[in-house]
Formats: C-alpha cells, structure tokens, sequence
C-alpha cells in the first residue's frame, strides 16, 4: 500500500533485511500504512496520539511484514510448503503470501476460537486448515513438533525472518515522525511484534535515523496474560482471540523488549478492550480488531507523560471479527419499503 509507487517492506527496507539480489522477492506491496493523528483520544490522555493503522496492509494486519520475508527466504531456500499455528491472522497472511508463491500451505488453528474474516482469507486462499481440539498454544507445540519430521519451513514468529520484516513498523514510523515517539503501546500475544518494533528502533537508532528510543508497553488480555503473571496460563480466554495465547513463543524476548525500553508489559481487561474498540471505531473512525484495542485500552488506563508523542499499534482491521461487531450494537429491524416507514423508524 502506501504511497504511490510503494515497493512493499523488502525493496522499501532491503538493506536492513538478510535478502541479495538472487533473493526471489514475494510480496502483495505490504507496510506504508498510515499513521492516522487520533484528536479526541489524544485530547483524553493529554498527549499527542497517533494511530499505526496495520488494519490497511494487504491480508488486512501487520502479519504480512514479516510474511513477505518469511516466504521469501522459504522459497530461496527451496521449500515447497509452509506451515503455522495461528489464532488467525498469521494463517491468512501465510495463507496468501503462499498462494502467490504457488507453494503449498498448512495451518493448524484452535476450533472455535479464529474469528470469521481469517478463516475465510485462509481457506478462500487455499490453505490446508487442520482445526484442533485444543488450544493456540496446542497448536503451535504440534507444528513444531511435525517441523522436525515434515517438509514445511514453519512461518511462526519463531522463524526470526517474521521478526525482522516485522522491524519495518517502527521504521516507517521514525521515517514519518523524524525520530522515535516517547511511548509505544502495542498488543501482545506471542510478543513477536514488540520484539520486533524495538529492534527496529534500537536498529535505526545504530544507523543514525532516529536520535531517541521509546518506551515500549505491552498490553495482554487479562485473562491471557501469561507475561504479566510470570506464569503459564493453561486455558487463556479473552474475546480479543487474536492474542488468546497462553505461552508466548517470544515470552523472553517480548519481556526484555518492554523492559529494556523503560516501559513494561501490562494487562486489560476484556471490557477495557472492548470500550477502547468502540471508541476507537466511534470517535476516531478506525475499525480495528479487538486484539489491536487492547493498546489504547492500555493507554487509557495506565496514561502517558503530558504532551509526549504516543504510537498505539492497530495490528488488525475490524472487519476480520464480524461476529464480535454485531455482539455489540443493536442491529435495527427491516421496515416496510417506504419513505413513511423510513422517517418512522427515524423518528422524524
Ligand atoms: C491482530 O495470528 O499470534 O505478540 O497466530 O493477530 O506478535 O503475537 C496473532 C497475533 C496482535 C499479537 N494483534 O502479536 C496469530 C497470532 C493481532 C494479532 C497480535 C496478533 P504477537
């Protein structure tokens, strides 16, 4: 996406990125997405807020940064299937970024718990899906255990060309800003993608880009916040399923990102979630996903140092979770197909 002429994250970043040119380059034109200035929020919290909109890349999240990498070097190295565990939206983007590099693609998903919009993209993608009794954190154990005797290259955020793709967040965020906002707030699941932002910064900080480091805070779902608790959650539950995750592939990592930072990883509640959700699509005009609300519900509750430049990262777009739209406002009745039976049911 981006502006006109955007190459997408791997010729827009090549020389941060482990790729030469015999590297077969797959993109869908992924990053370049907007950094929106969100007026009311920032006049709630008194500080200058603004939106990493990831919702806008191609499979509709920030998955796809780190995929067009992942399934780059997968193919330069010859694979001919990749596989993951996901909660959702890093099988649709596998799944996509697989399709067009005509390679095959297997997913292992918890049933019942991935939202509609990513099964969907996964399965109109032609991906396998192979729906488990179990958990993510089920899930991801099987794929790594099949990795040692399968053919597929795992394309989790284990695999550390996810992570390095996914640096490209925070780059075009210090390209736009001029340097590093003061704070960051981001959702936490694996921790893959606060691993990756801070390396980002911590990168282009060592390359002379960008002069200050943010502080990074992290937020998970209360009810799925192994970090926060310092322990395995064995049935994690949240309405924000996206990051329903009770063992994090990148627990160490995402600790020490927080962290080093001077931030901290923290969690919401579901209801904090879903009114930082609501707000965000009613007041600011962002649809996200309920996973990528969880870092303004963490805004509003823990605030930030008056004036300074705030990034909350909205991995996700809205539309991926129907479902969880409709749970939360009134869908209105059909009415007679008149102008009469219109007015009325306005009211006018
Ligand atoms: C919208 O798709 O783990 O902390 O399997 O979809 O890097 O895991 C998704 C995670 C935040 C958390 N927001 O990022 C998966 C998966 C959205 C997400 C996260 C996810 P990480």
């Amino acid at each position: 996406m981006g502006q006109p002429g955007w190459k997408g994250v791997i010729e827009e970043y090549r020389s941060f990125l482990p790729v030469d040119e015999t590297t077969p380059v797959v993109t869908l034109f992924e990053g370049g997405t907007p950094l929106v200035p969100a007026p009311r929020l920032s006049e709630r919290v008194g500080a200058e807020v603004r939106l990493k909109v990831e919702g806008a890349n191609p499979t509709g999240s920030f998955k796809d940064r780190g995929m067009t990498l992942a399934i780059s070097k997968a193919v330069e190295a010859g694979a001919e299937a990749v596989m993951c565990a996901s909660t959702g939206n890093t099988a649709a983007s596998a799944a996509a970024y697989a399709a067009r590099a005509g390679i095959r693609c297997v997913v292992v998903i918890p049933e019942g718990h991935v939202a509609l919009g990513k099964l969907s993209q996964a399965l109109v993608h032609g991906a396998e899906v192979v729906p488990i009794h179990g958990s993510f954190d089920d899930a991801l154990a099987i794929v790594r255990d099949i990795e040692a005797v399968g053919p597929a290259v795992v394309v989790n955020s284990i695999n550390p060309h996810r992570v390095m793709g996914q640096m490209s967040g925070a780059f075009e965020i210090v390209d736009e800003l001029g340097d590093g906002p003061e704070v960051v707030c981001i959702p936490v699941g694996n921790g893959g993608n606060i691993t990756a932002h801070w390396r980002g910064y911590v990168e282009y900080r060592s390359m002379g880009r960008a002069r200050t480091l943010p502080r990074m805070f992290g937020f998970q779902a209360a009810g799925a916040a192994p970090i926060v608790e310092g322990r395995v959650i064995e049935e994690p539950d949240t309405v924000a399923t996206a990051i329903r995750i009770g063992n994090p592939a990148s627990w160490y990592a995402a600790a020490a990102a927080a962290s080093e930072s001077g931030g901290a990883v923290e969690k919401v509640t579901d209801e904090e979630i879903v009114r930082a959700y609501r707000l965000l699509a009613a007041e600011e005009a962002v649809f996200c996903e309920a996973a990528s609300a969880a870092s303004v519900a963490g805004l509003l509750k823990t605030g930030a140092p008056a004036g300074c430049r705030v990034v909350c990262v909205l991995t996700g777009n809205g539309l991926k979770d129907p479902t969880l739209a409709m749970s939360h406002v009134t869908v209105p009745q059909a009415v007679d197909a008149t102008s009469a039976s219109v007015l009325r049911a306005l009211g006018w």
